[in-house]
């Protein structure tokens, strides 16, 4: 047997060079109770055609895993496991270790296959992230782990997670008379986090379906590099942001138009903002946060003072980080200083 096949061999997929080129064949089809307008659903189908037939899917608990596997129906055309919600990691790094082991001993085929987990910001950004980030470390295994973010445990009911936006509405933070604000907090960094936490990890990219062949060759990508790689998606949700269905894919290009979530690749350390973001950062003006924020039920108990607060917040991403709306460190002026007088 070729040596090749103990390393890191990996799919090459090129990019879809627009539209037309995308492949016709569909890997996650009919047979899924997903709401109208679910753009998760739509990460899904964008995924696996991006990957192919040869992908092994995995996924934790969440609505992409309940909604998906309905008794006795599955949208999923390729070999698809639920694995518990704070596991995708574990799943990952399980499989491609695995499947390595069985190449390795001539128990199956040697090729290149490729290996997702997905969660959700429940189980990807809260409960989870011990196990992703242990497989971020792996350098000598192939996986994708994919975050699918809908902004809330959806599938229990919209309670708030790590990943909510502040002042959001949901069931853990409903506003009322006496405090309007209930969640208080910023949403984590996580991709962010992840590039930066795990200096070995060649791959970690940010998505927007609404970009959907963009949104396709980040996972080619991620694909085609090998090793453990990371990518978060930000999925509108109608059911959770409250908000009209026809809206998804106007809400996802606000997101980035607004600056609230930028699109960006890190590659081998390095920062590379693309799309409407890339055009942010060459001086296109960002859309004011209420034009994102007010469309949704979500934030429908904002006042002024709430909405001048979160815009604010998005200004400070993008005039103070160190990278911005990326790395939120600052360095001290004396440390500047010190290190261009070397
Ligand atoms: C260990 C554990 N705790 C709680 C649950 C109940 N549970 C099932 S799905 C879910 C929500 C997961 O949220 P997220 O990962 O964001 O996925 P989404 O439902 O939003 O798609 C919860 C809390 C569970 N399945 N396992
Ligand atoms: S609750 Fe949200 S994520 Fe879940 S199926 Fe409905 S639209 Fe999709
Ligand atoms: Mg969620």
């Amino acid at each position: 047997m070729a040596d090749t096949a103990f390393t890191n061999a990996t799919q090459i997929l090129e990019p879809f060079k627009g539209v037309k080129k995308v492949t016709i064949e569909e890997y996650f089809t009919s047979g899924h109770r997903t709401c109208q307008g679910c753009e998760s659903a739509l990460v899904m189908k964008l995924m696996v055609k991006a990957a192919g037939p040869r992908t092994i899917v995995l996924g934790s608990t969440g609505c992409m895993y309940v909604a998906n596997t309905t008794y006795y129906t599955t949208p999923w055309v390729v070999p698809w496991m639920h694995t518990q919600l704070g596991s995708s990691g574990s799943a990952a790094l399980g499989t491609a270790a695995g499947l390595k082991a069985l190449m390795k001993k001539g128990k199956m085929k040697s090729e290149p296959i490729n290996v997702i987990a997905f969660c959700g910001d429940g189980g990807g950004a809260d409960m989870g992230l011990g196990a992703i980030s242990a497989t971020l470390t792996h350098k000598e295994y192939n996986s994708l782990i994919l975050m699918y973010d809908n902004e809330s445990y959806a599938n229990t009911d919209i309670q708030l997670s790590g990943s909510t936006p502040y002042g959001a509405n949901t069931t853990f933070s409903p506003p009322g008379s006496v405090k309007r604000i209930i969640h208080t907090r910023w949403k984590k960094n996580t991709a962010g986090m992840l590039a930066a936490g795990h200096p070995e990890c060649r791959y970690v990219a940010t998505v927007d379906a609404s970009y959907a062949v963009e949104m396709m060759n980040k996972v080619r990508k991620a694909l085609t590099i090998g090793g453990p790689t990371f990518i978060h998606s930000l999925d509108p949700c109608p059911k959770g942001w409250d908000y009209d269905p026809m809206l998804s894919h106007e809400l996802g290009e606000l997101a980035i138009e607004t600056g609230i979530f930028p699109l960006y690749e890190v590659e081998d350390g390095q920062v590379k903002y693309y799309g409407k973001t890339k055009a942010i950062v060459e001086g296109r003006p960002r859309k004011p946060v209420r034009e994102y924020l007010l469309k949704q039920g979500r934030f429908a108990h904002f006042i002024e003072e709430d909405l001048a607060y979160f815009q604010a917040k998005v200004d400070e991403m993008w005039d103070k980080w160190e990278i911005p709306a990326v790395v939120p460190f600052r360095r001290l002026d004396a440390t500047k200083e010190a290190l261009s007088a070397k």
